[in-house]
């Protein structure tokens, strides 16, 4: 399978997230990507595909302007007011406020960013920017007749909506990938999110739409991020409803109940009609991670890559989640390797 990869991702380089009050290291890094592509490159060849730049309109397709243009030009007046220290929000707007806009930079951050996880420094946008052109590239490979691609996004995306940022994620790069598809031609494309949180923002950019299906099979978020969504009774609403498909499991799920769910999610796509697909590639459902709960073992993302291959759609694979940096690599490309086994028969 091609890769798609921009060594820019290098750029969002977090030192700190906040968890239970404790400054603690980020769990989302750099080298998740560096270890990703060096399996990629072990099992696939060295050969891999540096992004085109596609610009801002497919991201406002997706997101409002404002958040586009936040993120692109809050660093400098940040730093000319902070100096170099990466960007928290220390306040948000409460419920029912009147006027989100205020003079201060630091009030602006809270009005678009959702948690103390996702720091914007110096070259955020640049790798951010680069995460985005990496999905358009990976899709734009698919468009163009390839059965699959697979694009390294970092950061990662499914937590990014409409308007907002937060959860590692600040463009919503499978957002912008779905969209691609319906913009060239395609009447309905699925989102498929086995990333062990929900795709909150997935859900978000979609929620009236009854074009692009989401699917998103994650931990309950009564006990996890991002807690406020990922609910079973979410269908989606207006034209949208029943167009949004939420399968939260609970804490220590195995590949027994995971794979039921797993059916359950690809019969909603078949009957749906997809002719692409995109598939949001968290693989922190893993046994090892050190930040989830689930207990997929490395052979079981191969066999979620066959059960996906089964649909026969053109397929982008885009990287979310997935924290076990020793194990990474191995558990992306058993799941792309597991899919040309499974589209190959
Ligand atoms: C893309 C993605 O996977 N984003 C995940 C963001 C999760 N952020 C909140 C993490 C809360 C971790 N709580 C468990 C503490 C483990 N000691
Ligand atoms: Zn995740």
């Amino acid at each position: 399978m091609k890769t798609v990869y921009s060594p820019l991702h290098a750029l969002q380089d977090a030192e700190a997230e906040f968890i239970r009050g404790k400054r603690v290291p980020s769990f989302e890094m750099p080298r998740r990507a560096e270890l990703v592509l060096a399996q990629v490159k072990h099992v696939f060849g060295d050969e891999t595909i540096e992004p085109r730049d596609f610009g801002t309109e497919p991201l406002v397709k997706v997101h409002d302007e404002a958040l586009v243009a936040f993120l692109s030009t809050f660093w400098d007046r940040w730093s000319a007011e902070n100096g170099p220290v990466d960007a928290f929000p220390n306040a948000w707007p409460p419920p029912r406020s009147h006027r989100l806009r205020t003079q201060r930079i630091g009030a602006e951050l809270g009005r678009f960013c959702i948690d103390m996880s996702s720091p914007i420094m110096e070259g955020t946008w640049r790798a951010v920017s680069a995460s985005a052109n990496v999905a358009l590239t990976a899709q734009a490979l698919v468009a163009g007749g390839e059965r699959a691609a697979f694009a390294l996004c970092r950061p990662p995306g499914h937590h990014a909506g409409r308007d907002y940022f937060g959860g590692y994620c600040f463009i919503n790069n499978a957002a912008v990938a779905a969209q691609a598809f319906r913009d060239q031609g395609a009447a309905r494309v699925a989102v498929l999110d086995v990333d062990y949180h929900h795709g909150n923002g997935t859900q978000d950019i979609f929620y009236g739409r009854n074009d692009i299906l989401t699917v998103s099979i994650h931990a309950d978020p009564i006990l996890e991020y991002p807690y406020y969504t990922g609910y079973a009774d979410e269908a989606g609403e207006g034209d949208g409803h029943g167009f949004n498909l939420n399968l939260p499991l609970p804490w220590g799920t195995r590949f027994d109940a995971y794979g039921e769910a797993l059916d359950v999610s690809l019969s909603r796509i078949a009957s749906f009609g997809a002719e692409a697909l995109v598939i949001s590639l968290g693989v922190d459902t893993f046994d090892g991670d050190p930040i989830s709960k689930f207990k997929l073992r490395n052979a079981d993302f191969s066999t979620i890559g066959r059960a996906i291959a089964r649909l026969g759609l053109p397929t982008v694979f885009i990287m979310e989640g997935g924290y076990a940096v020793a194990d990474i690599g191995i558990n992306v490309v058993n799941t792309l390797s597991g899919f040309e086994d499974g589209f190959a028969k």
